[in-house]
């Protein structure tokens, strides 16, 4: 995969009156990009957050991350570009925005946040590739110019943002389980954090009944064959890939509660107003 470098992402924005900020619905928080949010900014450009993949996610859940974006003073949508949802609440939103036409729209965001899809999805039939597969050839190699209407164009780039953090972080900004040093130990925190906000998550996808992480992967290895030619014993790194990889895909069920946020940023106000010092 190409990961761009930040310098290459301020070259795009100042290509753009608009830009995308591309986040997952189920974790719009460790998605976000608050260093890209400041570029645009201080470029001067229009930024609308893009909440998207929110299928796999109620939709007052989605409504609720939207009011706390714009609370912040962002401009918000949410869709489900895979299904085709909010196409025409994005296209909107950019026309409001926007006061130049043509309009050239930068779609950023994380890695497999959905930026091609959303391409796809405005565009009405295929034209920007995608991957189902973190790591298939499917990725978008370059910064590429599509026409999507009269007025609009849009520039896809493939994960513009370079993808930072521990290794918790790494997956959750979709950084693909093949680029992984350890794919063990994110894995582990990824089924963990699975537990702790649907504890139905591993048992719905997996079929299993286990609550430690490392159990649970070598389950998966034995469940699906995968094991040492030599000693027979469980390949855990498989297991831990496939994990990865199905979050990315949405087949690991879980999402992050607005609320949790919200308690949060209310905890953090209490404290630095001295009402709880
Ligand atoms: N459930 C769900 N999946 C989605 C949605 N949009 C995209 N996806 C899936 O997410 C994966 C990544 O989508 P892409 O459009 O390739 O993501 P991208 O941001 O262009 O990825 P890069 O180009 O690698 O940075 C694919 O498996 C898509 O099918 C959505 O609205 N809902
Ligand atoms: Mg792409």
């Amino acid at each position: 995969m190409i990961l761009a470098s930040w310098r290459s992402i301020a070259w795009l924005i100042r290509r753009a009156d608009v830009v995308l900020e591309v986040l997952d619905a189920r974790d719009p928080i460790s998605t976000r990009s608050r260093r890209l949010e400041r570029m645009v900014k201080a470029l001067g450009r229009k930024l609308i957050i893009v909440i998207n993949k929110s299928d796999l996610v109620p939709r007052d859940v989605a409504e609720k991350w939207k009011k706390i974006f714009e609370d912040m003073g962002y401009y918000a949508v949410y869709m489900a570009a895979r299904d085709h949802k909010g196409t025409r609440v994005l296209r909107r939103a950019i026309r409001e925005v926007s006061d130049t036409t043509p309009t050239i729209v930068a779609v950023t965001g994380f890695p497999k946040t959905g930026k091609s899809t959303i391409i796809n999805a405005l565009k009405g039939r295929h034209a920007a590739s995608t991957s189902p597969i973190p790591g298939s050839p499917g990725y978008t190699k370059q910064a590429q110019l599509y026409r999507i209407g009269e007025n609009l164009y849009m520039i896809d780039t493939p994960g513009i943002i370079p993808v930072e953090g521990g290794p918790l972080e790494s997956v959750l900004r979709g950084k693909p389980p093949e680029q992984l040093e350890d794919p063990v130990k994110p894995a582990m925190m990824l089924l963990e954090r699975a537990l702790r906000y649907n504890p139905l998550a591993v048992k719905e996808a997996y079929g299993i009944d286990e609550t430690d992480p490392y159990k649970i992967l070598e389950l998966i290895a034995l469940k699906r064959g995968w094991r040492y030619k030599t000693t027979g014993e469980p390949l855990i790194e498989e297991a831990a890939k496939a994990v990865i990889r199905d979050y990315h895909e949405g087949k690991l069920r879980f999402y992050v509660p607005p609320e949790e946020y919200l308690a949060k940023i209310r905890e953090k106000k209490k404290t630095s107003t001295g009402e709880w010092v």
